[in-house]
């Protein structure tokens, strides 16, 4: 085995780690917006990490609908699943009709998928959504009979290589190869 391939399987050792880290909810306190509130349930309840406490609309039903809440991730994120908690306990059988999309620039939505979460019979949801990028999320209630709301969305995933991530990598192999060619160890 050549010095130079030891180097490259040293600096991609390094790499496989990072693309191998396991996922976390990045959607984790991140910053929410509703387009309805009933205080004190605010939108930020939805992605405290805690599935007894909730966003919810202070309108109930139609026509009030669509009712929706958005989070922000602050950066773009490689997602592989999305899961929504839903009512549980308070009206026993209420539906709750969402679609979810997800955003790249915050202002153009794409539709991931379109569900029902019943109260406290099927009320949690785990959206597989393949490691697609996302910087934003929204989740939009369109029917149901009760006041819409969530009490938790998470979303789970990694960071997506930034170019300039990529330019530093290009960059270490780079001066790797050109310091074997000049004789010099690291
Ligand atoms: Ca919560």
């Amino acid at each position: 085995m050549t010095r130079g391939l030891l180097v490259l399987l040293a600096i991609a050792g390094v790499l496989v780690p990072m693309a191998q880290a396991a996922a976390i909810n990045v959607a984790f306190n991140k910053p929410a917006e509703a387009n309805n509130v009933y205080p004190p349930l605010i939108p930020g309840n939805a992605v405290d990490g805690n599935w007894e406490s909730a966003w919810a609309a202070a309108l109930p039903g139609t026509p009030t609908l669509p009712m929706w809440l958005t989070v922000d991730l602050e950066g773009v994120y490689s997602i592989d699943s999305i899961v929504l908690v839903g009512p549980h306990g308070n009206v026993p059988g209420n539906t709750h009709v969402y679609n979810l999309y997800s955003t790249l620039d915050g202002f153009t939505w794409e539709l991931i998928t379109s569900g029902t979460l019943t109260d406290t019979f099927d009320y949690v949801h785990t959206v597989d959504t393949d490691g697609d990028a996302m910087r934003g999320i929204k989740y939009e209630v369109v029917g149901g009979t009760h006041w819409a709301g969530l009490y938790e969305l998470e979303a789970y995933g990694s960071d997506v290589p930034e170019p300039s991530s990529l330019l530093l990598v290009a960059g270490a192999l780079g001066l790797a190869a050109l310091r074997l060619r000049r004789g010099i160890r690291a």
